[in-house]
């Protein structure tokens, strides 16, 4: 009579806990210039989540598909690839989760690790192929106005608040002429999680540089930090500027927003039945 062994091949919350301290582990490195890679793998989680079209029900999470070319080569997309390439290393830890799911976790690391809330994530993503990869153009065009970014994140289903509170991810990271043309930080802070980015954007005074590269703002006090267009329109639009005022009031109240409306972004595009567990998990920091 053969004995069964029953053998449990799900991964349990557990074992993303380990992916997640894995890539805790990896974030900083005095080898990368902006000393941690936190902010290019919330950007990494974050390019590829805000492909998704809600009338469609194309793009999103589910099937990483910056993986292919042409999408990983899409304008937007131009650096990412160190995201990517960093990932690689836990992913030959860990071979048996998704590439969906390892990016999206980066992010939710990145942002608990910088000193940012919690992030509840789950996985359940699958690995797609080239066809599904989405159009180039569907993530926001840095050199424009109101109407660009409301149609861009009203077709991924988010509302003025929101998109308000997931601008504040600028808080992190900087701009690099080698990637998207622009130069520079928003905050003096850049790889720590804050309310900084409102606080800044209207509190200081902007002015247009003057230089030869695409049009930016710099803060007329120092000169050292930045915004784009896009960044400046959400002081100037009644209806986003109300956010940014209670925003840079309130950081707990940026906190709690931000959470939600990252969790939601990491999820689009997956369908319902792809979920392991009905809830989002809350993972803990590696000090914890
Ligand atoms: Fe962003 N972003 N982003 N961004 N983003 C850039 C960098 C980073 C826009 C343009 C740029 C979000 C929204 C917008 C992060 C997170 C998020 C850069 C510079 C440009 C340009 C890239 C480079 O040169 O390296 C525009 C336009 C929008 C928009 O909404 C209109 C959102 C929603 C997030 C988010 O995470 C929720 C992060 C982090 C970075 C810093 C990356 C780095 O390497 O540093």
């Amino acid at each position: 009579q053969a004995v069964k062994v029953k053998t449990n091949l799900v991964p349990t919350k557990e074992d993303y806990q380990k992916v997640y301290n894995e890539i805790a582990s990896i974030l900083e490195d005095n080898d990368y210039d902006d000393g941690s890679y936190g902010p290019v793998l919330v950007r990494l989680a974050w390019h590829s989540s805000g492909t998704y079209d809600k009338d469609t029900k194309t793009g999103g999470s589910n099937y990483a598909t910056m993986r292919f070319e042409p999408e990983a080569l899409h304008g937007a997309n131009a650096g990412l690839q160190v995201a990517r390439g960093v990932l690689e290393k836990v992913k030959e830890k860990f071979p048996w989760i998704s590439y969906g799911d390892l990016w999206t976790l980066a992010g939710v690391c990145a942002i608990q690790e910088m000193g940012g809330p919690k992030i509840p994530w789950r996985p359940g993503r699958i690995d797609g192929f080239a066809k599904d990869a989405t159009p180039d153009g569907r993530l926001p065009d840095a050199s424009q106005g109101s109407d660009h970014l409301r149609n861009i994140f009203y077709r991924m289903g988010f509302n003025d608040q929101e998109i308000v509170a997931l601008a504040g991810a600028h808080a992190l990271g900087r701009c690099h002429p080698d990637r998207s043309g622009f130069e520079g930080p928003w905050t003096f802070s850049p790889i720590t999680f804050t309310n900084d980015f409102f606080n800044l954007l209207l509190n200081e005074k902007w002015v247009w540089r003057k230089w030869s590269g695409p049009k930016q703002l710099q803060d007329k006090k120092t000169g050292t930090l930045m915004m784009l267009p896009t960044d400046y329109v959400l002081a100037q639009d009644k209806s986003f500027k109300k956010y940014v005022k209670q925003y840079a009031e309130d950081q707990d109240l940026f906190f709690n927003d931000f959470s939600k409306t990252f969790s939601k972004l990491l999820e689009l595009g997956v369908p319902e039945n792809q979920w392991v567990t009905p809830e989002p998990w809350v993972l803990k920091n590696a000090d914890e």
